[in-house]
């Protein structure tokens, strides 16, 4: 089964919109929806999706026989461009993740081509929500606004299929975190949040949920990158990327990080 450029997908299309951290199960959504292999799946927690990527299917018993366009989406939370040997290893940039991701939904808005719906993955086994994730979320939120979040499942990833009462436990309570906190300005407008159990009827579960209550709807960053004319770093994901704040918790986060590695050093030096 090919990838479908832009020029492949009509109007009539269900498209579906993944986006998420790297390694939150973007790609093994579409696969497993799709029944391909498809989209590159991560076996690191570098990031795999390089550019964005589409795969066109038929939406199972629809008597319409409408097609679900799945669209797999780079992620903002390339720290390569950052890393500490000054190495990007052919790692994109934010700054080019968003670029990416403007071309493609200005140039699909511009050929009518609305999103009926987003997926945003986090995988439940995550124990804390800093640095990369949460910048990732901020961002997205950005490029969505209000007017679409309404067509936003926010959906775990990554349930264990037989799990003990403690670790069944554990990801509840993560769950309610995000729903309490991370994710309660989203789901207060709006989106919804769904488990993704990582099975075939499980992903088309999340599908369903688009076709029976969303409208597609433009997302901000096409209204304010076509309707308003901006330039890409005056819309606001283009500004959150600039934001300082996030520079500053990036280089906290790092500071941190190297900060451990010299106690480890340390220890070694000791050891040997
Ligand atoms: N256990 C489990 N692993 C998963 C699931 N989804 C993805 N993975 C694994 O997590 C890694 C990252 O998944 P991938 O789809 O590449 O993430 P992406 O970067 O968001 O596209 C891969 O090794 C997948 O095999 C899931 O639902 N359950
Ligand atoms: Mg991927």
């Amino acid at each position: 089964m090919a990838n479908f450029e832009l020029d492949n997908i009509s109007a009539d299309d269900i498209v579906i919109a993944l986006m998420g951290a790297t390694g939150s199960g973007k790609s093994q959504f579409i696969n497993t929806a799709t029944k391909t292999n498809c989209m590159g799946v991560g076996h690191t927690l570098r990031s795999h999706t390089s550019s964005i990527q589409t795969i066109r299917v038929p939406l199972p018993n629809d008597s319409r026989n409408r097609s679900v366009v799945f669209v797999d989406t780079p992620s903002f939370n390339n720290t390569a461009a950052r890393d500490s040997d000054g190495d990007a290893d052919g790692e994109l940039s934010d700054e080019r993740v968003l670029e990416m991701l403007a071309e493609w939904l200005g140039r699909s808005y511009q050929n009518s081509i609305k999103l009926s719906g987003i997926i945003y993955t986090h995988r439940i086994t995550d124990n804390r929500m800093a640095g990369s994730p949460l910048r990732n979320l901020h961002l997205f939120e950005q490029l969505v606004g209000v007017d679409a979040i309404p067509n936003v499942v926010l959906a775990t990833t990554m349930w264990a299929p037989n799990p003990s009462a403690a670790q069944q436990s554990l990801s509840e309570n993560r769950e309610a975190q995000l729903v309490q906190r991370y994710w309660k300005a989203m789901l207060d407008q709006g989106s919804r949040t769904m488990r993704y159990r990582g099975t075939y009827e499980s992903a088309w579960s999340i599908v369903d949920e688009f076709l029976a209550h969303s409208t597609p709807r433009k997302l901000l960053l096409q209204r304010e990158l076509i309707d308003e004319k901006k330039p890409l770093h005056q819309t606001r994901a283009g500004m959150a990327l600039q934001d300082v704040r996030w520079i500053v918790s990036d280089y906290r986060a790092t500071d941190k990080h190297h900060r451990r590695l010299r106690v480890f050093e340390r220890m070694l030096a000791v050891s040997v």
